[in-house]
């Protein structure tokens, strides 16, 4: 595996998933959507995408003979309609993530952080809205996952200073933050 150097100030990477019942409801969607630009996450890349069944079977493999993992990846696949992907920077980006997310299991998602996304809007321990990478191995795993053209190296070479230095412009039409007034016509 490609080690990357980071200064210790790095921005640190995370994907986080709005699964298929959020993505079908407008504003939940954008609720989440909001969240994470008030948190001050900078989005780095953004994608809606159907995710085939195999694809799932890949990214929870860990799961795998857990009694809720035949009925997660039936959940994830594309007959529930699409996903959105996000990469997310920030310098606590998995821990901060994670905290806005609240439990995995939503009735303690209720009662422990009933604030949190899942808090707020999960259904059930399926359907519990998000997902986000659990640590920085995970992280570079997950965003090669649904993000195969995106170079983790290049990103911390070429975007990561100015992103960290600012000044950073967020565009709404494409969801996504980048570095200002660089005449960067933006990720590739
Ligand atoms: P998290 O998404 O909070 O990191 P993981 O990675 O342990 O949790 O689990 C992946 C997904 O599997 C969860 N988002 C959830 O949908 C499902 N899951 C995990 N634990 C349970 C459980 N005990 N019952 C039902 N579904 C679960």
């Amino acid at each position: 595996m490609t080690s990357i150097l980071r200064s210790p100030q790095a921005l640190q990477l995370t994907l986080a998933l709005i699964k298929p019942d959020a993505v079908a409801h407008p504003l939940i969607l954008e609720a989440v959507h909001q969240q994470i630009l008030s948190n001050k996450f900078l989005i780095v890349r953004m994608k809606e995408l159907l995710w085939r069944k195999e694809d799932c079977q890949r990214f929870y493999q860990e799961h795998e003979g857990r009694f809720f993992y035949q009925r997660l990846v039936e959940f994830m696949a594309s007959h529930s309609g699409p996903i959105r992907a996000y990469i997310l920077a920030h310098k606590d980006a998995i821990q901060l993530w994670r905290t806005l997310m609240g439990p995995t299991r939503v009735f303690r998602a209720r009662h422990m952080a009933p604030d949190s996304i899942r808090g707020s809007f999960g259904l059930t321990d399926t359907r519990n809205t998000t997902h986000g990478s659990d640590s920085v191995v995970s992280a570079s795993r997950e965003i090669a996952a649904f993000f195969p053209d995106f170079s983790e190296q290049r990103w911390y070479e070429e975007e990561e200073p100015r992103l960290r230095c600012g000044p950073v412009q967020y565009s709404p039409e494409g969801g996504v933050h980048r570095a200002a007034g660089t005449g960067d016509p933006g990720p590739v």
